[in-house]
């Protein structure tokens, strides 16, 4: 297949998505052409089938904001006639589902197929917004198949827009063999001292993700257990967060590390990591987590309960309830055994979530759209 996928290149789950499973479809052979504003961040080096085209949006006195839904839609035309594109593969709704639709009909008469991906704020906080709301329940039942990354996802999509649609759950997936423990012990050197324990949120520093809760449960942990909390990730919430490390007077247990783009070696010396969202529609950095044998502590919201397993692979608490979270980290922190435990469930829970297994579902469902048995709402 000559498949067309766009999505945000920067930091954030669907992205990363988005590129993994391009990647992963060129290997199955098909022909990837990504269209995006920038390289997508983990498309480095050069893999065979594999064409980035980039979109670019001229400025003009008259245009106080950039046209991109334009630009993208004439560039998905562009792509898509001389590549002979099949379908295009949307990540995160906004604008890009909008895109495709004016693309899909300036390329009339060829029935070019648009499946839009749902991954979360773009149906849990963006989307519903009034000036997006009615843009984008259109664009989602105009796609010709539309998928979400968990049940919680499809069932917010279906009420929250009124949207009488099939919606196909495809989880988010990890290559678990890349993911995986391995030793990790230079790394761990370099964080903790020995007998240290090391926590580990990763994020986009984003009021949705609270990370100040991830510093509170770290420093009740602190109060019992010797360790030091590694934070990966930055946005708007980051120098808050460090004010807050400085208040608590823990900075010198809680390191910063900024964006990374690799961090198997970091999971892979983690014992915990924390996840203590307001909203999650699958939870993509815990599963890369629990992949390399990492039980997590999270909040009970959107499609976490999809993912982990309460006393399982981790525990699963209240939004914003620091004393339980905390609670539930010390007891594993300090219990050897059920920690080994736990971190063997993580560890299995991640294998059903194995990359060619979902990849292969993401496939099927391009011939079911192909062959026209998804079809768009009345
Ligand atoms: O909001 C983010 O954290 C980024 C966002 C994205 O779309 O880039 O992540 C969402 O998509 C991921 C991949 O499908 C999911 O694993 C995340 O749970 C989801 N984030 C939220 O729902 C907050």
């Amino acid at each position: 297949m000559n498949i067309g996928i766009t999505c945000y290149p920067t930091y954030g789950g669907s992205g990363v998505v988005a590129t993994e499973l391009g990647k992963a479809l060129a290997e199955r052979g098909h022909n990837i052409h990504f269209i995006s504003y920038a390289l997508p961040m983990r498309l480095t080096g050069f893999t065979d089938n594999v064409v980035f085209h980039e979109v670019e949006t001229s400025s003009y006195p008259l245009f106080d904001f950039p046209l991109y839904t334009l630009a993208l839609a004439s560039k998905m035309v562009e792509v898509a006639r001389f590549e002979k594109l099949d379908l295009f593969h949307c990540h995160y709704a906004i604008p890009h589902a909008t895109s495709a639709f004016l693309a899909k009909e300036m390329l009339a008469p060829t029935n070019i197929k648009v499946i839009t991906t749902l991954h979360g704020t773009d149906i849990t906080l963006v989307g519903l917004e009034p000036s997006f709301l009615s843009v984008m329940k259109f664009s989602i039942e105009r796609s010709d198949g539309v998928t979400a990354v968990s049940r919680f996802l499809r069932e917010k999509t279906l009420t929250n827009y009124g949207i009488e649609k099939e919606i196909e759950v495809i989880p988010n997936f990890v290559d678990t063999k890349k993911y995986h423990r391995g030793n990790a012990e230079e790394v761990r050197k370099h964080f903790a001292a020995p007998g240290e324990r090391i926590l580990v949120h990763t994020s986009n520093f984003r009021p949705v993700k609270r990370v100040a809760d991830a510093i509170r449960v770290f420093n009740e942990v602190l109060k019992k257990v010797p360790s030091k909390l590694i934070l990966v990730g930055d946005g708007p919430d980051r120098s808050q967060c460090e004010i807050l490390c400085r208040e608590l007077g823990i900075q010198e247990h809680v390191k910063f590390l900024g964006k990374q783009i690799d961090i198997v070696h970091i999971l892979a010396a983690a014992d915990l990591f924390l996840m203590p969202s307001q909203s999650e529609s699958f939870g993509l950095s815990a599963l890369e987590a629990m992949a390399c044998s990492v039980p997590v502590i999270s909040s009970s919201v959107g499609g976490l309960p999809e993912l982990q397993i309460h006393g399982q692979t981790g525990f699963i608490a209240e939004i914003g309830d620091i004393d339980r979270m905390a609670k539930y980290a010390i007891d594993l922190l300090t219990n050897p055994t059920k920690h080994q435990l736990f971190a063997d469930a993580a560890r299995r829970r991640a294998l059903e979530f194995e990359a060619d297994k979902i990849v292969g579902h993401y496939e099927r469902y391009y011939e079911r759209v192909l062959e026209g048995i998804e079809t768009p709402a009345k």
